[in-house]
């Protein structure tokens, strides 16, 4: 099986990338089925933007703005909630969500509540003050450790479904991120399946800049994010969280299964020629 590929659907109107662009239900309904049928297997949707230095959305408003949403899409496809708060998370998985996709790592008693799945996500402190001044002493280290003990913890509380995800841009340096790309065998070598989301991220454009020097803009990221989503697959992500869903599904249908598997990269070379 092809590692799997979140769709992102901000219902907001300060998202980095795609704020302000699905706030009316209606748009929003008819872009997360735009991503389901460029494959999306999961519609992430959100209503608060965790960018830093983004301003805290009141429990009420953001359950108005994603119930709606996922009520629309949940028939239709796999749905996740990207929240913090736990009233949220109630209302959005009473609606139809099936897994909450949790910044704060703290989520997991209303998934087992549910019976639904959980991603636990590293942060380091909150979006208002992550990208302060960061600092570790091994990133790649502290990260799997709090990881593990979130995961560890929600399936002792009865979580069936539980995911891992290194946080990428959240607290966290160019350096940190690139560290914790390179090293993510330390994460998928655990029991929990990993997700990692780069998507159009800050750090992609100075690591990847214009040709003229300049940090590549957020509309100018994709060939980064498809580099880096690729990279996670390769390395053994079982699911990667984006905003270019039809670019992602081609990547991760040509790395396949984790690379060594008997049904690997080569698998859906074979079933296309044949
Ligand atoms: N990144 C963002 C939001 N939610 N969830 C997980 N599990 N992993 C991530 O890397 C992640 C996430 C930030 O991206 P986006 O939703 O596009 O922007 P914003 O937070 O501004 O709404």
């Amino acid at each position: 099986m092809r590692p799997l590929v979140m769709g992102v659907l901000n219902v907001t109107p300060d998202s980095f990338s795609d704020g302000g662009r699905f706030l009316d239900p209606g748009a929003a309904a008819a872009h997360g089925r735009a991503l389901a049928a460029a494959g999306a297997d999961i519609v992430d949707v959100g209503g608060e933007s965790s960018r830093p230095g983004a301003t805290p959305v009141p429990a009420a408003e953001e359950i108005r703005r994603v119930v709606p949403v996922i009520a629309a899409l949940a028939g239709e496809v796999r749905v996740s909630v990207d929240t913090t708060k736990p009233e949220v998370a109630e209302a959005a998985l009473d609606a139809g969500a099936t897994l909450v996709n949790d910044i704060s790592a703290s989520l997991w008693p209303q998934a087992a509540a549910a019976g639904a799945g959980w991603v636990a996500m590293h942060m380091r402190g909150t979006p208002a003050t992550m990208q302060l001044d960061p600092a570790y002493d091994d990133v790649v280290a502290e990260v799997a450790a709090f990881l593990r003990a979130a995961a560890d913890a929600a399936a002792a509380g009865g979580v069936g479904e539980v995911w891992i995800d290194p946080g990428i841009g959240f607290g966290k340096t160019a350096a940190h991120n690139l560290a914790l790309l390179r090293h993510l065998d330390r994460l998928v070598e655990g029991p929990y399946p990993v997700l990692v989301g780069t998507s159009r991220k800050g750090f992609l454009g100075g690591v990847a800049p214009e040709p003229d020097g300049t940090p590549a803009t957020v509309d100018d990221r994709l060939p980064a994010s498809l580099a880096t989503a690729t990279w996670a697959m390769l390395a053994g992500a079982a699911m990667v969280r984006v905003h270019d869903v039809a670019a992602t599904v081609q990547a991760a249908r040509l790395v396949g299964d984790r690379p060594g598997r008997s049904d690997g990269p080569h698998s859906e070379a074979k079933r296309v020629a044949t």
